[in-house]
């Protein structure tokens, strides 16, 4: 018996024409999203914890299974393999077709390998994704059997969990960690498992910058930790790099710069849950020659004060050669918002490692933020 380590271009052009030729999209069939699974699998055994990518780039937030907002990435930003795409991660739950977003994912990661790139969120994880909507949809769809959940779950433990850009820019889920000083200390990971409940693996997806503290605190999210400006511009100096990018939080206006640009939050689902309102915006990275601008080669700390000049000057509160292409929700995202009953799992959130913390959190927090802990 022999083990396919790749799928022949006529069989993955095939299933992408099933996902986007059918309204609503067609799922694939049981067989065939074991074959992608596994075959990605064998792929990613090979590829670092932080993979080393090029701009230019178009980063990609969270999607949460709203598979028409995908399309409209595809339709504004460009679509592979002419645009290169880095997806941050939290494909499924919430939305209304986890399987048919993570299923066009697969099958253009493997369609095209060197210009779609995939890490892994929080919600890539089984625990999470049984209580959040992806694996009650697999049993919707899949007539009951959890078949295609396993396969896909196994996949996510693939998944890488960073990246660098041009060596200057380090991509993530969530944030830092407090166990973690160097980006080697990513890489020495054993990835390959379920996203333990703490540790450096579990802060990458689950952590989240805070303009009002110093230093690391804990995380109302239950998981992963709060990280301030003192922080991130250690990591940075000891690491080489100029900012980080990630996703994880939802933004009203599909975005949210901090820190001058120190620190990027990219939120790709529109009307999240159909019913936030918010815009989207994927991140488009063309170049990162900051030299040119500044004069300044050697300067790492270019975000500390006294100032070093590295820090961005124009209204979205990027680095030079960024720019966020904003969205909003597709027309069939409206049509789900009239249409739909319930948000997949929005219900049933309140148990996760056992407490009540989302729940307690809106009940507790003072609205003084527009920052918004969604899981
Ligand atoms: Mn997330």
């Amino acid at each position: 018996m022999t083990v396919s380590f790749s799928i022949p271009t006529s069989d993955l052009d095939y299933c992408l024409e099933q996902l986007l030729d059918h309204k609503p999209p067609k799922i694939l069939p049981p067989e065939t999203v074991q074959q992608l699974c596994h075959t990605l699998k064998t792929q990613l055994l090979g590829v670092p914890n932080i993979m080393h990518l090029q701009s230019p780039i178009s980063v990609v937030g969270d999607i949460h299974g709203q598979y028409h907002d995908l399309l409209e990435i595809f339709q504004i930003g460009g679509s592979p393999p002419t645009t290169n795409y880095l997806f941050l991660g939290d494909y499924v739950d919430r939305g209304y077709y986890s399987v048919e977003t993570i299923s066009l994912l697969i099958t253009l990661k493997l369609r095209y390998p060197d210009r779609v790139f995939l890490i892994r969120g929080n919600h890539e994880s089984r625990t999470i994704t049984t209580n959040y909507g992806f694996y009650s949809e697999i049993l919707n769809k899949y007539n009951g059997s959890a078949d295609v959940w396993s396969w896909i779950t196994d996949l996510f433990d693939y998944l890488p969990l960073g990246a660098t850009i041009d060596g200057k820019i380090f991509a993530a889920h969530g944030g830092l960690s407090p166990s973690c000083q160097q980006l080697d200390q990513i890489r020495a990971i054993d990835r390959f498992k379920e996203i333990p409940h703490d540790g450096i693996m579990a802060d990458l997806v689950w952590s989240d910058p805070d303009t009002e503290i110093m230093d690391f605190k804990l995380s109302p999210r239950g998981a992963g930790y709060l990280f301030g400006l003192d922080v991130i511009n250690k990591f940075c100096h000891d690491n080489d790099l100029v900012q980080m990018i990630r996703a994880h939080q939802l933004c009203n206006e599909g975005f949210t710069s901090y820190w001058n640009g120190k620190c990027l939050t990219v939120w790709s689902a529109p009307n999240y849950c159909y019913r936030c309102g918010n815009k989207a915006s994927i991140l488009e990275i063309l170049h990162s020659n900051y030299d040119s601008k500044n004069g300044s080669k050697t300067s790492d700390n270019s975000f500390d004060d006294p100032p070093g000049k590295l820090r961005s000057s124009n209204p979205q509160g990027v680095l030079p050669g960024q720019y966020f292409n904003i969205f909003e929700a597709s027309p069939e995202n409206d049509e789900d918002t009239i249409s739909g009953k319930s948000v997949n799992g929005i219900n049933t959130d309140i148990n996760y490692a056992g407490s009540d913390f989302f729940g307690s959190y809106f009940q507790e927090r003072p609205k003084r933020q527009h920052i918004e802990y969604f899981l």
